[in-house]
């Protein structure tokens, strides 16, 4: 059987590659997206890669991957500073969670250092753009070879 991994993205990523390159970089979030299947095949795995600007459609698919997912990966964008509904979702989840974020949010605005997510996640990657997904691609494929 298939095993996903569900790879979720918060509100304005869809705008990635077309303003502040110095902060996000430059590539899509179809390129991301591109990265993540072909780096999920190679470690046998597939990836459902969403986005969102809208809170309870995040909240709906954690429900969903809960389900159906062996890991989340989850970039929540401005939402990780503020939901406690997507902490809470995430809290009813068993499978292994990577919080990933494209700048390095402690360097930046201090809104931007507390993370709701971090409560519930295992890990987070931040600051290293959009290797940050594939590095969380392989730390959830070494959680479940682990058994985590
Ligand atoms: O660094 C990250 O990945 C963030 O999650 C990105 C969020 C920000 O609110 C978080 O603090 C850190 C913002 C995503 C907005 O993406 C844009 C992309 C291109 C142009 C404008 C916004």
């Amino acid at each position: 059987m298939t095993k996903t991994v569900t790879i979720l993205n918060g509100p304005n990523l869809n705008l990635l590659g077309t303003r502040e390159p110095e902060i996000y970089g430059s590539e899509t979030l179809a390129d991301i997206e591109k990265m993540c299947a072909e780096k999920a095949s190679s470690l046998g795995l597939s990836s459902d890669f969403k986005q969102s600007n809208i809170e309870g459609e995040l909240v709906t698919w954690i429900q969903e991957a809960r389900a159906n997912s062996v890991g989340i990966i989850i970039n929540a964008a401005a939402y990780t500073h503020t939901s406690v509904a997507i902490l809470d979702a995430l809290n009813t989840c068993d499978c292994p969670i990577i919080e990933v974020h494209l700048s390095n949010i402690h360097q930046r605005e201090s809104f931007r250092h507390k993370s709701y997510v971090s409560r519930a996640a295992d890990g987070m990657i931040c600051g290293l753009g959009s290797i940050g997904y594939t590095l969380a691609l392989d730390a959830i494929s070494a959680q479940l070879a682990r058994g985590d």
